[in-house]
């Protein structure tokens, strides 16, 4: 006879704890970037928890990691659930190590109470979900979703050197426990439990969002090249200068695109001067901008708005600009089974929870074009995120791992 599972609040908090101190920050974050060491430690100290509980442990060709706990029909598609272990390079202990902690404690929760359910559940930790090491973002989800493939980016070079096909056959040779599986493989669903990363659910006092949508993302990336001279002999009228070219684009931008629009979001978060030299007008600028917003067309007329601007700073100032775009994420919606399932399970539980739209992409986003998926978010103080003071409370990460093992009963039950 088997027993009601229960999360293991002990258990999931400790195991919080200690894929934090991967990669740890002094500030309280950490910082284990797609495909480096800390992240390859990530990998190994979850895979070897799998193997401990008796669960399958693999990989596909892009290094997502998948664990196994199976059901009793074996040719059913199983339930997915899970998220990304990689972070930002200043990030916070929560953000994608959450969802793939939690997700792992629902399968031990499972296999301590003996529970032996209808399909097979899979745990997954996405590869590259944060694009900041290498562009773009979702590589992983991307691939398993058939969005793009490891050939798409096996040359990409990290913003510290290596090229991801090294990194990538070096993190796929680190966990030689973990069999190589055909990337894709069918899902009856996936669900995906993650910080809000912004300040809603907080301010609002709810402990869960059911998350409907995710908006839409792209990131560019523009050079503006000029002509280096020197800074002390060259009066305004013989300079052809990228900085002064950038430096107005972007004061124009963030100037109009925010204010113009609540739901629109734009982000310089990188800029670099070639050659750097403090006394050398530079011979180029090359700076980020991440833009987002809820609608396809006005993220479009977005990005041309950026394009305008640029080009217009460059000929004002006798300088030339390109612009590449690096990542496009349209807008997605979840399903609305699940969403259902994740409000159904919130309320049997007695949690308050309210739908909402994501504005930070996830794995998910790529995850429901090929099978029906939504998330769950917790709440994080002040909505901080990609930031080391990124904070949840423990009552919040134990709601929401009570919420993840009531849709994964529902869902890895159903036939
Ligand atoms: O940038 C994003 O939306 C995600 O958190 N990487
Ligand atoms: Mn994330
Ligand atoms: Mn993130």
């Amino acid at each position: 006879m088997s027993l009601k599972p229960q999360v293991n609040a002990g258990r999931l908090l400790a195991s919080v704890a200690e894929f934090a101190a991967i990669g740890a920050t002094p500030a309280g974050g950490v910082n284990r970037q797609a495909l480096g060491v800390e992240d390859r430690a990530a990998r190994r100290l979850l895979a070897e928890r799998g193997l401990a509980r008796g669960f399958t442990v693999f990989q596909d060709d892009i290094a997502n990691l998948f664990i196994r706990r199976e059901g009793r029909d074996a040719s059913l598609p199983s339930l997915l659930i899970g998220s990304h272990l990689d972070s930002q390079p200043n990030g916070g202990r929560f953000d994608g190590a959450l969802g793939t902690l939690i997700a792992f404690e629902a399968l031990e929760a499972l296999e301590d109470a003996g529970i032996e359910t209808e399909r097979a559940v899979e745990v997954v930790a996405f590869t590259n979900e944060e694009g900041s090491r290498y562009a773009p973002g979702c590589m992983g989800s991307m691939a398993f979703a058939g969005a793009g493939k490891v050939a798409d980016w096996e040359k990409t070079q990290a913003t510290d050197g290596p090229v991801l096909a090294d990194e990538l056959a070096a993190t796929l040779a680190a966990l030689p426990e973990a069999e190589i599986r055909p990337t894709g493989h069918a899902v009856c669903a996936f669900v995906e439990l993650h910080i809000e990363q912004g300040p809603i659910l907080e301010r609002e006092e709810v402990p869960i969002g059911v998350v409907t949508a995710v908006q839409g993302t792209k990131w560019l990336e523009v050079i503006f090249s000029g002509e280096a001279a020197h800074a002390g002999t060259t009066p305004l009228e013989f300079r052809k200068d990228p900085m002064s070219a950038a430096a107005a684009a972007i004061a124009s931008l963030q100037s109009a695109v925010m204010p113009a629009d609540p739901d629109a979001r734009l982000t310089v978060g990188r800029i670099a001067a070639e050659p750097g030299s403090i006394n050398v007008i530079p011979r180029s600028v090359t700076f980020t901008v991440d833009i987002r917003h809820p609608d396809a067309a006005t993220l479009g007329a977005m990005e041309l708005h950026v394009r305008r601007e640029c080009e217009a700073a460059a000929e004002s100032r006798e300088c030339v600009v390109t612009i590449s775009r690096r990542v496009d994420m349209a807008p997605g919606r979840f399903d609305p089974a699940i969403t259902t399932a994740i409000e159904e399970a919130s309320q049997a539980l007695g949690l308050k929870s309210r739908p909402m739209v994501s504005g930070a992409f996830h794995d998910a986003l790529f995850v429901s074009r090929v099978a029906p998926t939504a998330m769950i978010f917790v709440p994080c103080r002040k909505g901080i995120s990609h930031n080391e003071a990124e904070f949840v409370s423990d009552a919040h990460m134990v709601c929401g791992a009570q919420v993840m093992l009531g849709v994964v009963e529902t869902l890895a039950s159903a036939g």
